[in-house]
């Protein structure tokens, strides 16, 4: 995209730009839609007289996509886990070892050494959390719901068109291979088979495969049920007291997110800075505050906001933590399995 495109997103959404940003150059931000307040961009810009371009992307897919078809000009994006790998074995991705940050001795355990970036020299943290979905408890027949993956894939038919999986392979294969107790790197077609059956099944049921707007759609009850974040399933219950969000006995997919600088990145330096600055604890628990979701970095929960720190949802109990399920990045051959399932269901 370019700049001055990014330019005009960013004064649209309301992005100040002072003389001294001007003179401190610009960073370009490639983020998920809704995962990172305002307020705290602006109060980067402040502090450090960099002017801070915002554009969006739903799914570490379309970020793939994207950087592979020769985006320029974005400094800094936000890939998941598997995904900082794979960009890492692609060579999109700068060498900045994080590791050697000033603020990287705040990073807990253990993602401070993750299995995708174990010296993090490509990567530093920024949120993490579960994916599993929400419902509206008062609109549901009997008011409860199994805590089962079941209740999402093979809904009562009472929520028929009122259902909603998120727009991304990665999320809603890995549920439904979790669910069917099939490997999410399965190489062998048979099993492919049957996640692809299932969500095929299931697709009649759904009003549709959206990433984005998933709080907005739930607290004005456009649907009962949705696959969701846990940060966005916190959010929806800010208005939405009846939304309930479910840990599924047979696992939740766990990621984590990551602040990498594409190759070729033209405001390097700010980028290196922004990356450090963000894992202050107070700037990274400003994100939290507003996503909803943890983070790795030591301290930061002293400025949780009370209700966020007390939200099991967010803050899980080893019991819980137990049903994570972490992404692995799978082979290319699992991977165009999956793609032909994806494919094929979004016919
Ligand atoms: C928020 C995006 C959450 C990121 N809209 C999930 N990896």
């Amino acid at each position: 995209m370019k700049v001055c495109k990014l330019h005009s997103l960013a004064l649209a959404a309301g992005l100040l730009v002072s003389a001294s940003a001007m003179a401190a150059g610009e960073l370009n931000l490639y983020n998920w839609s809704d995962y990172i307040p305002q307020d705290l961009l602006k109060r980067f810009e402040k502090e450090s007289g960099i002017k801070v371009n915002l554009d969006v992307f739903d799914s570490n897919e379309s970020l793939l996509a994207k950087l592979k078809a020769g985006a320029k000009g974005y400094d800094v994006v936000v890939p998941s886990d598997y995904m900082v790998k794979i960009m890492i074995e692609e060579g999109l991705l700068e060498k900045i070892d994080a590791s050697k940050m000033a603020n990287f001795k705040l990073v807990e355990a253990p993602l401070n050494k993750p299995d995708f970036d174990p010296k993090r020299e490509y990567s530093a943290p920024y949120m993490w959390g579960v994916t599993g979905f929400t419902y509206d408890a008062s609109r549901v027949p009997g008011g409860k719901l199994d805590n089962s993956w079941k209740s999402f894939f093979t809904p009562p038919a009472a929520l028929k068109g009122k259902v909603v999986a998120l727009n991304d392979v990665a999320e809603l294969y890995k549920a439904a291979a979790i669910y069917l107790k099939v490997d999410q790197c399965t190489e062998d077609p048979k099993q492919a088979k049957r996640i692809q059956d299932l969500l095929e099944a299931q697709k009649p049921m759904l009003a549709m495969y959206n990433s984005d707007g998933t709080i907005e759609r739930m607290q004005a009850q456009e649907v009962i049920m949705h696959q969701q974040w846990n940060g966005a399933a916190y959010r929806t219950r800010q208005k939405l007291k009846s939304a309930v969000f479910v840990y599924p006995k047979e696992g939740i997919p766990f990621w984590n997110d990551n602040l990498v600088i594409p190759k070729g990145a033209k405001n390097r330096d700010n980028a290196l800075k922004f990356i450090n600055w963000m894992m202050e604890p107070k700037n990274i628990a400003e994100a939290s505050n507003f996503t909803g979701y943890n983070n790795a970095i030591k301290g930061s929960t002293a400025f949780f906001k009370a209700d966020l720190k007390a939200d099991p949802a967010i803050n899980p109990t080893a019991a819980m933590r137990a049903l994570f399920v972490p992404s692995k990045t799978c082979s290319a051959k699992a991977n165009s399995l999956r793609d032909r399932v994806w494919t094929k269901l979004k016919k």
